[in-house]
């Protein structure tokens, strides 16, 4: 009788459906475990679930979807958090696209000012608007282009490449304006259309590069930092707004020391994943005039400021900060 009505109790409670509670949030993150931004990730789960009633889970290598959808999802409180490059949030979050401007920022130091002061208000403040809270802002190097046909010292190298680049229309344009033909693509398709010639190259910093197995199939990196791009940790603006202040604190305070210790481990894996590619043949090549292709990119500028005339004072404020 007694074994009975305890696995009856047990059949119950097996068979009840998983009920997400307000507490339970879900994380996007495109990288695999291991990456600094999954270990950076991780470090943030942990913190928040040992330190508050949330309970968060964060999913890494991208299993819930491309990252155009997530921040699609993460806006519209689908899923509660996300790691995510500036790069594809223009298109949704105008603003953004300041930082997705070729060569706007002249170093990562540059970047890191700029975004850890007012400057850094001003994105955070669009995107709230729009459903997203950055809490921290990630390290993403700079960008460079490599591909399977041969290095590029000048613009001139990229005519009649085809490359693919993260999903906003500057980045098509930036291509363009080098005689390329550019590709909006998802991150994880990259691997195959390079094997299999759909496309020459893309751009990314050493990391990706790495990471992906691109260098494998794409084996010439040249060095062009034609972009510097952050990434946020951000969480749904409607998941945040139903938080305490203690538990927005810190969950706060639990995001940017996630970031300290992101661009902690991003420096070392610059380094790590540089001396991996060239280890395993990639040829990876300086390029010593980049005013060259800086210079290319005025047009990308004045469309975008014919298109965002209120954007002006944005790009100002960036310089002003160098
Ligand atoms: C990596 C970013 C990642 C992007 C990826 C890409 O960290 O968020 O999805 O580039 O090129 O550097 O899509």
């Amino acid at each position: 009788m007694k074994f009975t009505r305890i696995a009856c109790a047990a059949a119950i409670v097996a068979a009840a459906p998983f009920v997400a509670t307000a507490q339970d949030w879900r994380g996007w993150n495109i990288h695999p475990e291991g990456y600094p931004n999954s270990v950076a990730l991780d470090q943030f789960v942990e913190t928040v679930n040992a330190e508050t009633d949330l309970n968060l889970q964060v999913f890494h290598g991208g299993v819930l979807g491309s990252q155009p959808d997530a921040i699609e999802q993460v806006r519209n409180n689908a899923l509660e958090f996300g790691q995510f490059n500036m790069g594809p949030m223009g298109p949704i979050i105008p603003t953004t696209n300041v930082l997705s401007l070729p060569f706007i920022f002249s170093s990562v130091d540059h970047m890191h000012k700029a975004m850890d002061g007012d400057v850094g208000e001003i994105f955070a403040e669009a995107m709230e608007a729009e459903g997203l809270v950055p809490l921290a802002w990630y390290d993403s190097g700079s960008r460079s282009f490599y591909n399977s046909k041969r290095p590029i010292v000048t613009p001139a190298d990229v005519e009649g490449l085809k490359l693919r680049v993260m999903n906003n229309d500057l980045f098509v344009d930036m291509v363009a304006q080098l005689g390329g033909n550019a590709t909006p693509m998802a991150f994880g398709e990259v691997y195959q259309s390079l094997k299999t010639g759909v496309i020459d190259g893309a751009e990314n910093n050493y990391p990706s590069y790495e990471s992906t197995g691109h260098f494998e199939v794409a084996g010439f990196y040249s060095i062009t930092d034609h972009l510097i791009i952050p990434e946020c940790l951000c969480v749904s603006t409607e998941s945040w707004n139903a938080l305490d202040d203690d538990t927005k604190a810190k969950v706060m305070a639990a995001a940017r020391a996630s970031a300290v210790t992101q661009r902690e481990l991003w420096a070392a894996r610059e380094q790590e994943s540089l001396d991996k590619v060239r280890a395993a043949g990639a040829q990876v090549n300086e390029v010593e005039n980049k005013v060259a292709f800086q210079e290319r990119m005025a047009p990308v500028y004045e469309s975008f400021l014919a298109a965002n005339p209120d954007l002006g004072v944005v790009i100002e404020a960036i310089q002003a900060v160098n």
